[in-house]
């Protein structure tokens, strides 16, 4: 045990007085929501002595900080977490048993923290936990959206949006700290002045309007080492003394859009994954949050360095996709403006601070803004893009004379848009992708120009996960079977799980592994009976998909094979079918027809599946409703087959895949993203790959040649399945509501290209790797086997192993102990 707070005793008698302080209740009266802010309190109070110790020892250090920058941190739950991660958590499980309560039960009280969308803002949170694990210096920052990601309702088979207000009771691991507070301007216009004492020209913002940034501090608690690291949330608040001034000067309206404009800015996420939606107040939150956060990062360093010149060697931002790209002009600013530095030194610093993460090639990811808005926005960091971009372009035109295309095609403005990738490959040292094939990707097609002119900057960095939350936490019983059989070493060196090699043969504990995921999958099923009344078969095959909703990520496909599947087996009722449960979540974003239709469909098809006596339970379909990170951790656990069946190409990592590889789950899936590299890990013979290589989708979409009506023409089973689509199996008679995805695949009455993601090329290679999968299953030793060797072969996949290459290979920072 870490910490003397947590002998029992003293933490349970903690627990009773925080319940009388908080809520004038003995703890026989308080309720389940009490009881958690009472024991977080309590948790909470040895973390703070340890965020001190830190802190101290960081002063002390002087480490090199990563500040790592994103807009979203899918953070989920801290109390169990945090638990796990000080090596008290069963200690605290008796103690509050011995109070007459479930720790489980109480970590259920806690809402889910959802800043963020998907992948992007759960990796953000790996590699929080990974950095404090790993002893580095590093601050997440980011914005406190008063509403998270949405809660997603199923209702008649629809997705309803309902709003998220994970505030409401109070959020006991946060702590304001309104002594950081920042001041963020937004609008009006640039006044020049010149300067006769220093012969250069002042750039004096004025007319704008302005906010004030408070930071929220949550510890993140690394694994066992005392460190407590901070992510650092920026909520927003109208400037009080401002206002009075306007209202006295009877600029009342003024006042009140100054009000307006704290309160919306940090008021809500935007719902969207892989896509830019160009909304001005998206604009506004990426300043916000960024030019507060640079602000305290100056201001931080300053207090212990004379010289801002030494700024790279001590601090390091790493962008985290480009939606925080704002701060390579929001640091020439400060530089610039503040520190009044000649723009050359300013640029060398700024440059060699700066780096920058690319998560997608996702056309429809790329942020571009309107000149016009950004400009009125933000006037003054606008005129400094407008000079990167000038002397950006006279680079290209140096290295590539008389090239017009060349700057075309790289310029950061151009065609009345702001375009942030370019600018952040141009204002940073290192811009890295997410998986190997992304980065070949990257480099080969979607940045090809930024390649050639500076292939030093470019680098891969496959993703990971972290084993604290996705075993320890997620899987408790594999965990510790892991632990007795090969140590507890994994926990911080994931590659050991490769010593479980040597039981791939041994039936005992093949039988064994094999044990704990049914007693996961048990689990699971009453998960699904108590919140979808579908009463599903352990015993059945878990096949499982849960992931955002999007095209290219094919949860149409999944949903058209299981169509066919069950056609088979209407057609044949006596062809032996290995039962199988066919299990999806996924949120779609708020705006997203098609991806919401799809849902549709997804519970439209389960509802004639699940209720057909006909087919004796041997194919069941469960859409989970509102997938977020505390039901994932159970369904992870307890999948059989993980889908990753993406168009190739198009999924830059994913790390889903990671965590059911880790909880023994091959994958079934495309090569694409870090598939790749999964397959490399486990061998081919141990996962289920099929469909369209990466190559030959870029092939197609460059040069044409796909026509998915050949396959409708000459497939029955295809067609079969695609006439379900219109002619009203699905929806009661009604012939319309799923023929938008008919026409999506056809093109028979739709404007994009038809079949956008290959899903009738990829078709039957699919189908038939489903059937390898049931083949692989009815020999449960073989499968066994395989199953336990994506456990042994997952050691990779940690984002510790993420986070040592950031450190070794772009960030370099210090590793730092906690002295007793
Ligand atoms: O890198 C984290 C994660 C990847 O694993 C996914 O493959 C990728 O789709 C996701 N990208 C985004 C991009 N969002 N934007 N912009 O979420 O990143």
């Amino acid at each position: 045990m870490l910490d003397s707070h947590f002998k029992k005793e003293e933490f349970k008698k903690a627990v009773k007085e925080n319940v009388k302080m908080l809520y004038r209740k003995t703890i026989d009266e308080a309720t389940q929501q009490q009881i958690f802010q009472a024991v977080s309190l309590a948790v909470k109070d040895v973390i703070i002595d340890n965020w001190l110790a830190t802190q101290k020892q960081y002063e002390k250090d002087d480490p090199k900080i990563v500040y790592y920058l994103s807009m979203e941190f899918l953070m989920g739950r801290a109390l169990g977490n945090n638990l796990i991660n000080l090596t008290a958590y069963k200690e605290v499980k008796e103690a509050l048993d011995e109070l007459g309560f479930d720790l489980n039960v109480i970590e259920d009280q806690e809402p889910d923290p959802a800043l963020g969308n998907g992948g992007l803002g759960r990796l953000a949170a790996c590699f929080l936990d990974s950095l404090a694990t790993l002893g580095y210096c590093a601050y997440g920052c980011g914005i406190r959206y008063h509403y998270g990601l949405f809660k997603q309702k199923i209702e008649d088979g629809y997705q309803i949006e309902v709003p998220d207000n994970w505030l409401k009771d109070g959020y006991p691991f946060e702590l304001r700290r309104p002594e950081y507070a920042k001041e963020v301007k937004f609008g009006g216009y640039v006044r020049v002045e010149y300067d006769a004492a220093t012969g250069r020209n002042r750039f004096i913002q004025e007319g704008y309007q302005s906010v004030m940034a408070i930071p929220y501090d949550m510890p993140i608690v690394g694994y066992n080492n005392k460190i407590v690291n901070t992510l650092r949330i920026w909520d927003a608040e109208p400037i009080t003394d401002f206002r009075l001034d306007l209202f006295d000067k009877g600029e009342y309206h003024k006042a009140v859009e100054q009000e307006n404009l704290a309160k919306n800015i940090v008021e809500v996420l935007y719902p969207n994954d892989n896509h830019y939606a160009g909304k001005e107040l998206r604009l506004k939150q990426q300043y916000f949050f960024i030019s507060a956060s640079i602000q305290e990062a100056i201001a931080k360093f300053k207090k212990n360095h004379d010289d801002l010149h030494d700024l790279p060697k001590k601090v390091t931002f790493q962008l985290n996709d480009t939606h925080p790209t704002m701060t390579v002009a929001e640091l020439m600013r400060i530089l610039l403006d503040e520190e009044g530095m000649e723009w050359e030194e300013a640029w060398e610093i700024t440059t060699h601070t700066c780096a920058y993460t690319n998560h997608t090639i996702m056309a429809e990811a790329l942020e571009k803004w309107p000149i016009e808005l950004f400009s009125k926005l933000l006037p003054r960091v606008y005129q400094i893009i407008e000079e990167i971009n000038r002397r950006f372009i006279l680079e290209i035109q140096n290295k590539y004379p008389g090239n017009q295309e060349k700057i075309q095609k790289m310029a950061i403005i151009y065609d009345g848009q702001v375009k942030m990738a370019h600018l952040a490959i141009a204002g940073g040292y290192s811009v890295n992708g997410v998986a190997r094939l992304h980065t070949e990707i990257l480099e080969k097609q979607e940045l090809k120009d930024f390649y050639e002119m500076y292939p030093e900057k470019f680098n891969n960095k496959t993703n990971g996960i972290t084993q604290r939350r996705f075993l320890m936490h997620a899987n408790p019983l594999l965990a510790d079977w892991i632990t007795d059989h090969i140590g507890d070493g994994w926990i911080t060196n994931l590659p050991e799980l490769a010593k479980l090699k040597v039981y791939a043969d041994d039936k005992k504990a093949l039988q064994e592994f094999m044990n704990i995921k049914y007693q996961n999958k048990v689990r699971l099923a009453k998960y699904i009976q108590e919140h979808n009344g579908i009463e599903v078969n352990p015993h059945s095959i878990f096949d499982v998909q849960v992931k955002r909703l999007h095209e290219y990520k094919r949860q149409l496909m999944n949903i058209l094979h299981v169509m066919y599947l069950y056609n088979e087996i209407k057609a044949h009722p006596e062809m032996d079918f290995y039962p199988r449960t066919f299990i999806f979540g996924a949120k779609a974003a708020a705006g997203y027809r098609r991806a919401k239709l799809t849902i549709k469909l997804i519970n439209s098809v389960a509802d004639v599946i699940n209720n057909d006596a006909s087919i004796n339970g041997k194919l069941k379909v469960v859409f989970i409703e509102n997938y977020r990170v505390s039901n994932a951790e159970l369904i992870f656990a307890a999948a059989d087959v993980s889908e990753q069946i993406s168009t190739a190409s198009k999924e830059a990592s994913g790390t889903g895949n990671m965590k059911f590889m880790l909880n023994g789950a091959p994958t079934l899936g495309t090569m694409d993203g870090a598939n790749v590299e999964i397959v490399e890990e486990v061998g081919a013979e141990n996962a289920f790959i099929f469909g369209l290589t990466a190559d030959q989708v870029i092939n197609y979409e460059n040069n044409g040649g796909y026509d998915p009506m050949q396959y409708f023409n000459n497939d029955p089973d295809i067609r079969n399945v695609l006439m379900q689509l219109i002619n009203g199996t699905y929806s009661n008679g009604d012939f319309n509501m799923f023929h938008e995805i008919y026409d999506s695949l056809l093109n028979t009455n739709c404007s994009d290209r038809a079949d956008t993601y290959f899903i009738l090329a990829d078709f039957k290679s699919y189908a038939e790797a489903q059937k390898r999968v049931e083949a692989a299953y009815r020999d449960s030793e073989g499968w066994a086997k395989m199953a336990l060797l994506n456990t042994a072969c997952a050691g990779k996949f940690s984002s510790d192993r993420t986070i040592q290459q950031y450190v070794d290979e772009i960030w370099h920072l210090d590793k730092v102990t906690i002295e007793d």
